[in-house]
C-alpha cells in the first residue's frame, strides 16, 4: 500500500464545526460593525483564531489595540464553545465512521492534524475522543496552515515519516501545508473546488503539486479516500 498513514482536519472534514465559527464570528464581526459574510468565512477555514480575527478586522475602519483583539477573539471562542455544546455523536455521519474503520482495518495509523484549540473537546463530543492513534492541533504548535508544522507533528507522534502519510483537507491552507510537509493531500468540499478549478495556485492540473512533486486528489466525497488508499 501506498500510505501508511492518514491525518485528517478537523473542522470540514470530519464534522462541521464551520458553521458555528460563522456564527460565532458573525455576532462579534456585527458587535463592531464589520460586514461579515460566508466568502470571508471561507478565508477562515484552517487558519488560527488570531489570523482569522486579522482576516476579518480587514474591513474594520478604526484602531485596535493587541489586547482588545484578544479579548474580542476570546469572546467569539466563549460564543463558540457554547455553540459546540449541541455537538453529539449524530453529528459524526455513517459514511466518515465506516471510512474511518475500513481505514483501519487496512493497517494504516489514522490522525487528526487540525489548527483548532478545541479540538479534544469536538472530538469527544462526536464519541472520538479515545479513537486516533495521535491527535496534533492547536494547543502544540507554534505556526498554523499553510506551515506544515501541525501535520510534521502528527507524523511524528505516529513515528511515520512524512512521505507515508495521506492529508485529508478542506482548506486551502491546509492543502499547501500538506504539500509543504512532504505529504500527498485528498482534497475535499471547498478545497476539492479550488483545486478542481485551479485557485490553489502551486497545484497543477493533473493533481501534481508544481515542484514538490507531492499528489492532490479530489474528493467527491468522503468514502472516495478508500480508493486513493488502495
Ligand atoms: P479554534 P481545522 C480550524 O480547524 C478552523 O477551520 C478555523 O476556522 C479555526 O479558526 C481554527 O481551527 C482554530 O480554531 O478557534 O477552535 O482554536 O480545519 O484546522 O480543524
Ligand atoms: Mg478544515
Amino acid at each position: 500500500m501506498k500510505y501508511r498513514a492518514v491525518i485528517f482536519d478537523l473542522d470540514g472534514v470530519l464534522c462541521h464545526t464551520d458553521q458555528y465559527h460563522y456564527q460565532a464570528w458573525k455576532a462579534v464581526a456585527d458587535e463592531l460593525g464589520i460586514y461579515f459574510d460566508e466568502t470571508i468565512n471561507n478565508r477562515l477555514r484552517g487558519v488560527s483564531r488570531m489570523e482569522s480575527f486579522s482576516i476579518i478586522l480587514e474591513r474594520y475602519e478604526g484602531e485596535m489595540s493587541q489586547e482588545e483583539r484578544m479579548a474580542y477573539a476570546e469572546k467569539k471562542n466563549d460564543i463558540y464553545k457554547e455553540l459546540l455544546k449541541q455537538m453529539s455523536t449524530a453529528d459524526l455521519s455513517q459514511e466518515v465512521k465506516e471510512t474511518l474503520d475500513a481505514l483501519r482495518e487496512r493497517g494504516l495509523k489514522l490522525a487528526v492534524g487540525s489548527s483548532s484549540k478545541n479540538a479534544g473537546f469536538i472530538l469527544k463530543q462526536l464519541g472520538l475522543g479515545e479513537y486516533f492513534d495521535a491527535v496534533s492541533d492547536g494547543n502544540n504548535i507554534t505556526r498554523s496552515k499553510p506551515d506544515p508544522e501541525v501535520f510534521l507533528k502528527a507524523a511524528e507522534y505516529l513515528d511515520e515519516d512524512p512521505a507515508g502519510c495521506l492529508v485529508v483537507e478542506d482548506a486551502e491552507a491546509g492543502v499547501k501545508a500538506a504539500a509543504a510537509g512532504g505529504m500527498d493531500c485528498a482534497a475535499i468540499g471547498d478545497a476539492a473546488s479550488m483545486v478542481a478549478g485551479g485557485g490553489v495556485s502551486s497545484v497543477a492540473a493533473d493533481g501534481t503539486v508544481a515542484a514538490l512533486g507531492h499528489k492532490v486528489y479530489c474528493l467527491e466525497s468522503f468514502s472516495d479516500l478508500l480508493k486513493v488508499v488502495e
